[in-house]
């Protein structure tokens, strides 16, 4: 039974909804801790509003020292306040459950000292200038042996003021990304106007943008590593790689996700023979490719090498382009976060709400906007924003229908204590949007959206699915599967270098070498030794400090959520035994009102419940598991082995 005392009823009766008892202790105290309670909410969520205001000023202006001041300003304050409210809220011992979380929550942070958090502060606002406003730029000549001898760099303070006609400048995102990719490659040689091997724009675009930001990045990031440590160990932990852990609230994270990477790691291995051989056709004057080797990371259609979503059609051509119908739709990228607003909002969950469409920002506004898709909560009724430089591709409708995920779940969460107002941990929160989409690849919502016709949802005479079900299966997989060993790495690389396994001499980049050789199987786009450079510094969640092992998790559990939610919609219930009746990848979630139901019963919780709970009740089971993801890919498992057999390939490297 829950008890509402009449001197704190809201405070009670917030306890109360929550279904948390109230323990026996003497009223005062009950009073205080209440009082406590909702003041620390209530000032929290005014420095969060503030911080977000902050962050959103730094996300779409060029970096000014005045922002950072003031970002610095608020940070030390905001750390003064955490400490004297997590002392103030320390002295009521065990309140209930969940006052203890919160308490938990709020107070487990690293400790720093004013003087650390304005070098934090500034040390992450110059990382994150380098990655989001240098630009590799060419003097427009037509020869490839000048590309490499016409190219320079701009920095922040050099940008855009200069424009001269002869000269082409790229960012990191999306331009140089779009490059990789090889969607404007022939934009690049329009503008250089040549022809060019398209094989040497890679290699340059791959190595330039490293040579760009990585030399500036290390020695301020091994500053940063440093102060962030201290701050650690202070509040007694190892190092920051612990606080970082500790926020995922698995205590055998280094485990789980071990034996996670090894579950898939044949698939990923399978997947990779078959593309380098792909390749290697392609690509015969490649230098070092070797049929049992590493492949050369520049081909793999991406930046990073971890979404080799473009090479679907050189692999398993098929007669419906996906991406082209896709591109030929000429969605523009408010009708594409229409759509994506459509298939949330079609489960029963919110509209986006007016602030969002007045403030968010779809396309690359000017030349200097923070372009990494983001989803910002401003802790103000109703403003949740979201920030995409999309183009057409279909990998900008991702991370449209990714971000929006986000938002839904801030939606969702915002009826809880400030405290509890995020998901239950960060991998959940990446992971809505991820589930989401690969609902939304499924054959039916494809022909929803106008991009597949009807008849290809008819199985082929002697299997139950058809040449296009493979096609599309080897497309997700060539977006989620190398995903896995790249996120697996990012944070295996910096917890090493966060506990000085891993020195910051000429072991930083050799090891980060090592992983992607060894897990990866990828190996640099030329030969030049790599010691001293600081190629991690090329990935914007690197200079950015934002922990990866997340986006590791949030894949499995997209799968994992997928099953759920589509036993839920077929049969009511997410424990049910019964096989579903067609493949996991045509499930279509769209219009299931009872699946919005049930997400929106566990995104509500926000972050008040442990995620152990929040998967439960999506899945019926409490453990993160592989066999989801495994099960997807097991049509195109079989596919890929017969391809392997086929061509007699050597699987690994
Ligand atoms: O960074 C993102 C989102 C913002 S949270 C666009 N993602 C990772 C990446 O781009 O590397 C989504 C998937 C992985
Ligand atoms: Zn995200």
């Amino acid at each position: 039974m829950c008890v509402v005392f009449v001197s704190s009823i809201f405070a009670s009766l917030v306890l109360c909804l929550l279904g948390l008892e109230v323990t026996n202790q003497a009223q005062p105290e009950v009073d205080a801790a209440n009082r406590w309670f909702d003041q620390m909410n209530l000032e929290l969520k005014l420095l969060n509003h503030e911080a977000a205001e902050d962050a959103w000023q730094s996300s779409t202006l060029p970096t000014e020292t005045v922002i950072v001041e003031k970002i610095s300003q608020l940070a030390v304050r905001k750390a003064h306040w955490e400490r004297t409210t997590c002392s103030r809220g320390q002295r009521y011992g065990d309140f209930n459950a969940s006052f203890d979380r919160a308490l938990n929550l709020l107070c487990r942070s690293a400790r720093h000292t004013d003087e650390e958090i304005r070098n934090m502060t500034k040390l992450l606002a110059y990382l994150q200038e380098i990655y989001t406003e240098t630009e590799v730029c060419v003097n427009r000549s037509c020869d490839d042996d000048k590309l490499w001898k016409s190219t320079f760099f701009k920095y922040h303070e050099q940008v855009s003021n200069n424009f001269s006609v002869n000269e082409l400048c790229l960012f990191g995102e999306p331009d140089m990304e779009r490059i990789m990719s090889r969607e404007t490659i022939p934009l690049f040689k329009d503008k250089m106007n040549c022809m060019m091997n398209d094989q040497h724009i890679l290699s340059w675009a791959w190595q330039s943008w490293r040579l760009a930001v990585g030399p500036p990045v290390k020695e301020s990031y091994h500053s940063l590593i440093q102060v962030m440590n201290v701050g650690a160990r202070r509040s007694g932990f190892q190092d920051i790689g612990e606080v970082w852990r500790a926020e995922l609230e698995m205590p055998n994270l280094r485990e789980i996700v071990s034996r996670l990477w090894l579950d898939v790691k044949p698939l990923y291995q399978k997947l990779h023979a078959v593309v380098r051989h792909f390749l290697k056709k392609k690509y015969p004057e490649v230098k070092n490719f070797q049929s049992g080797g590493q492949i050369p990371a520049h081909l793999l259609g991406d930046m990073w090498s971890q979404n080799w979503e473009t090479l679907t059609a050189s692999i398993l051509p098929h007669e419906v382009d996906i991406d082209r119908n896709f591109r030929n739709s000429n969605c523009s990228s408010e009708q594409m976060v229409r759509k994506a607003e459509d298939f949330y909002s079609s489960m029963g969950l919110p509209m986006m709400t007016e602030s969002f469409w007045k403030k968010s920002i779809f396309e690359r506004a000017h030349n200097i906007t923070k372009c990494h898709g983001t989803a910002a909560n401003m802790y103000d009724a109703g403003d949740f924003r979201m920030i995409t430089c999309a183009g057409n591709s279909m990998n900008d409708f991702y991370v449209i229908l990714h971000e929006m995920g986000h938002i839904i779940y801030y939606m969702l969460a915002a009826n809880q204590p400030t405290v509890f107002q995020d998901g239950t941990n960060s991998a959940f929160q990446e992971a809505v949007g991820d589930t989401i989409h690969l609902a939304a690849l499924s054959p039916s919502h494809l022909i929803r959206l106008g991009f597949l016709n009807s008849s290809y949802l008819k199985p082929d005479s002697d299997d139950n699915l058809n040449r296009f079900d493979y096609s599309l299966l080897l497309k997700i997989s060539l977006t989620k599967i190398p995903a896995l060993p790249f996120s697996y790495i990012m944070d295996q690389y910096r917890w090493n270098l966060f506990d000085g396994s891993i020195g910051f001499d000429s072991d930083a980049n050799n090891y980060f070498w090592y992983l992607l050789e060894s897990e990866q199987g990828i190996r640099p786009a030329s030969e030049i030794d790599r010691t001293g450079f600081f190629d991690a510094a090329a990935k914007y969640h690197f200079t950015d400090n934002t922990p990866y092992v997340r986006y590791f998790l949030a894949n499995f559990l997209s799968f994992q959520i997928l099953e759920g939610l589509c036993k839920k919609s077929i049969f009511g219930d997410v424990k049910t035994t019964q096989t579903l009746p067609f493949p996991l990848h045509r499930c279509d979630l769209y219009g299931s009102k009872r699946v919005g139901r049930l997400l929106g019963k566990a995104l509500k919780l926000g972050r008040s419940q442990h995620w152990t709970l929040v998967l439960e009740i999506l899945t019926g089971s409490s453990e993160i598991s592989s066999r989801p993801l495994i099960k997807y890919f097991a049509p195109l498992t079989e596919m890929l082995d017969k391809i392997i057999d086929e061509w007699q390939l050597t699987v690994g490297w």
